[in-house]
């Protein structure tokens, strides 16, 4: 039987809804409105349409959003300095910047230097550190829009081997660590796998939810998925051109013959890509009324 598919596109905008609302309301009530700043370094094509995207549902929402667009060649001190600024601006309730960087820049640094309260990536080790023991205050957007979608379709996620392809700080590693916690929408078992594991498609096909993050077009073939498992496909890569010049997307699972096989997938374009957009939202939202002191 065809899986069904879930639609990232669909379930972001419901939760896009419900934030709308919050947003007004802590404007009317509490005259607070909630600030992003987005900083892209260069002219990465992926990054700019993400952020794109982030700047887009940010102004829909009636934030303070700002784009900082800054050159490839700009110096670390400089994005330090900047991301300084932000932290004592308090219109700024968030800062992301767009990864990843330009080789010149040492990553890590820069994203120590964002303050943790403002961290809506989550990518800060304080941030990170407390996701791990189970005490976070922001959830990775990627990780957390993955783990809304499987609750949101009703997946069994208390219980589930979930099989986790990729070890990235941006998703593999967070959302393993955020499915074994013993709370509500985790509690699984957790297996991750990575290229140094001797026998992918073994841990794969036990899997009864499979999270792919491998950064490899169609990396998950039809023959690596148990009969009627959950698909969440996290990969978007730019295969190609349209003749009217838009970029060609494709996941890292075989979509058209996975399809056949599990019980629920993920597109891509309109899976997980509109959660994560969603999800910086929610987690912008949140920092603003910490700030703010408003209470649930
Ligand atoms: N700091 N860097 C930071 N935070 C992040 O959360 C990200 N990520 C990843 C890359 N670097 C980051 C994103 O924003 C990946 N990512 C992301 C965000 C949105 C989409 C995909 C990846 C997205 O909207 N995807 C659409 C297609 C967009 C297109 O046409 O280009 C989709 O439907 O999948």
């Amino acid at each position: 039987m065809a899986a069904k598919i879930i639609s990232g596109t669909e379930v972001a905008r419901q939760i896009r809804e419900e934030l709308a609302k919050e947003v007004l309301a802590i404007k009317e009530k509490n005259n607070v409105v909630p600030g992003l700043v987005t900083i892209l370094v260069g002219e990465d094509p992926g990054s700019i349409s993400y952020v794109t995207g982030k700047q887009k549902t940010a102004k829909e929402l009636g934030f303070y959003s700002v784009q900082d667009n800054q050159p490839a060649d700009i110096s670390e001190q400089k994005l330090l300095e900047l991301i300084d600024k932000y932290n004592q601006d308090p219109k700024i309730h968030g800062i992301l910047v767009q990864l990843p960087l330009p080789k010149h820049i040492n990553e890590t640094k820069v994203l120590n230097a964002i303050n943790p309260d403002k961290d809506v990536d989550a990518f800060h080790p304080v941030n990170v550190g407390r996701l791990m023991i189970g005490a976070a205050n922001y959830l990775p957007c990627t990780p957390a829009g993955i783990q809304q979608l499987l609750i949101r379709t009703g997946a069994k996620i208390d219980g589930a081997e979930v099989v986790v392809l990729g070890r990235s700080n941006i998703v593999g590693k967070p959302i393993a660590n955020m499915l074994l916690q013993k709370q509500k929408g985790a509690n699984a078992t957790v297996t991750i796998c990575h290229t140094g594991t001797k026998d992918i498609p073994f841990h794969t096909r036990r899997a009864d939810i499979l999270i792919v993050a491998a950064g490899k077009p169609k990396a998950v073939t039809a023959d690596m998925v148990k009969e009627g498992a959950v698909v969440i496909d996290v990969g978007v890569n730019r295969v190609g051109m349209t003749k009217e010049g838009k970029a060609i997307l494709c996941g890292d699972v075989d979509f058209e013959a996975v399809k056949e096989k599990a019980s629920a997938i993920t597109p891509v374009p309109g899976g997980v890509g509109p959660m994560t957009i969603t999800m910086l939202m929610m987690n912008t939202v949140k920092a603003a009324k910490v700030a703010a002191g408003i209470k649930d």
